[in-house]
């Protein structure tokens, strides 16, 4: 069959590309925080303008900060058309507070969860999780960033200026139609890829920094497309988070492979004044971040970041030689071991020969325990709720050292493996999830659930 003909629209390529955008910062510790969700109008090159979603703005949400200790009160209204599910993506909370499928905000009503913050400091991000349109509605823009400060964080000498050297720079793919629509093209098993790459809802941005040290809070916001990040200068820098958490050490890179959902903080170092552009390339295999067929679609330019003399950079962060101290959990302590094998059988996306279904509960889990959880299948990439959990290996290998951190999502690259303890409860009637975190694939029913029981 031919595939049906998608006339795209093209951009003109301008060397005065549009400066990225810092999403507002609103911080939990002055009261609610209101999230709106709502229709807009958002101009992704700096010219036309595109019907997107938002919370409380035109497109996507704001940054929401909160702190270790705090109680973060999030009030979410839905002023669009369609039910919606907000989910908190690793967040430590119950499944009654962890805004799955199950927690559907109906149309012209609204959500209010008191969420404790309980974990470290760490960049999570709140996103759509509805039932069978969690794709299109975080395509449209219904995603944000939130993050959580403690007292280590703040002790440690590293840029924190929110917009000057401390940047949310969430990346994602979008496709426009000729009339300047967004284009949601599925193509082959719900593969989603767009030509066109953004960061903080910009094509190809340019980045204003200091001559000096810059903190990128790197989320991939895409649906399903998978990054390799390196300056064409290929330049050093360093991984200081990951998904969860802080890494014990710096991690010094030179390319980062990055699968939808995951989370990294860098440290990048423009003290030499000269500009440079991110881009992203095709990945080695080798390395276990690459698998086994090459899911980077071609060679793609990100963003461009220019110095700016009259931005002071702040002469006393550095890349700090310790980070954090990391509570390692034990196999040995593991009093089960769970599989999931996530594969397409029939043309239907299953872990474990299921497809998801929102009746049926897949695992117990006790509050508590260790238990080790074993992937494997073709290249996905899975996502846990209500916990963060220790990659203990990447198709047979050590994972490489910048994931060696509390993560919560992981590529499984034909097989992975990790430990976890789940520290809260989900009932049946609020499970936490289990799933494929390529979007199109989570709406296909690559995806399943459990409780926690205390
Ligand atoms: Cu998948």
């Amino acid at each position: 069959m031919a595939m049906p003909y998608v006339s795209k629209l093209a951009f003109a390529q301008s060397p005065d590309r549009p400066f990225m955008p810092i999403p507002a910062l609103v911080n939990g510790s002055d009261g609610p925080v209101s999230l709106k969700m709502q229709t807009g109008l958002w101009s992704f090159d700096g010219k036309i303008k595109t019907p997107t979603w938002g919370l409380s703005q035109d497109y996507m949400g704001p940054v929401v900060r909160t702190r270790r200790g705090a109680e973060l009160a999030l009030h979410y209204e839905n002023t669009l058309a369609e039910a919606v599910s907000i989910h908190g993506h690793g967040l430590h909370v119950t499944g009654e507070l962890d805004g799955g499928p199950q927690r559907a905000i109906r149309p012209g009503t609204s959500w209010s969860p008191i969420l404790p913050i309980v974990q470290e400091a760490a960049t999570l991000w709140y996103h759509s999780h509805t039932h069978k349109r969690t794709g299109p509605h975080v395509y449209n823009g219904l995603a944000g960033m939130i993050v959580i400060d403690d007292d280590n964080s703040d002790s440690l000498p590293l840029p924190r200026r929110y917009g000057i050297d401390d940047l949310p720079f969430i990346v994602q793919d979008k496709d426009f139609n000729q009339d300047g629509t967004l284009l949601y093209n599925k193509v082959g098993l719900g593969r989603f890829y767009a030509e066109h790459m953004t960061v903080n809802g910009i094509i190809q941005p340019r980045v204003e920094v200091p001559k000096g040290l810059v903190r990128l809070r790197l989320l991939n916001g895409s649906n399903g497309r998978f990054f390799n990040f390196t300056f064409t200068d290929t330049r050093v820098f360093h991984v200081i988070a990951g998904d969860g958490g802080f890494l014990e050490e710096p991690v010094e890179v030179t390319t980062l492979f990055v699968a939808p959902g995951e989370r990294y903080e860098l440290l990048v170092d423009f003290s030499d004044g000269l500009p440079a552009t991110l881009r992203s390339v095709q990945a080695e295999r080798g390395e276990g971040t690459s698998p086994a067929f090459n899911p980077i679609q071609g060679e793609q330019t990100i963003c461009t970041f220019e110095v700016n003399p009259r931005i002071a950079p702040d002469l006393d962060v550095r890349v700090p030689p310790r980070l954090n101290d990391i509570a390692w959990l034990d196999p040995k302590e593991a009093h089960i071991t769970r599989h999931f094998t996530m594969a397409t059988i029939n043309r239907k996306m299953v872990i474990n020969g299921r497809m998801m279904d929102m009746a049926r509960i897949d695992h117990r889990v006790q509050k508590g325990a260790v238990e080790i959880w074993d992937l494997d299948g073709d290249v996905h990439n899975f996502h846990a709720h209500g916990c963060s959990f220790q990659v203990l290996s990447i198709n047979g290998k050590t994972p490489p050292a910048h994931m060696k951190c509390w993560k919560d999502t992981v590529i499984t690259d034909a097989k992975a493996s990790f430990i976890v303890r789940f520290d809260h409860t989900a009932s049946d009637a609020f499970p936490y999830m289990f799933h494929c975190h390529l979007l199109e694939h989570e709406d296909m029913g690559m995806m399943g659930q459990f409780t926690v029981e205390a």
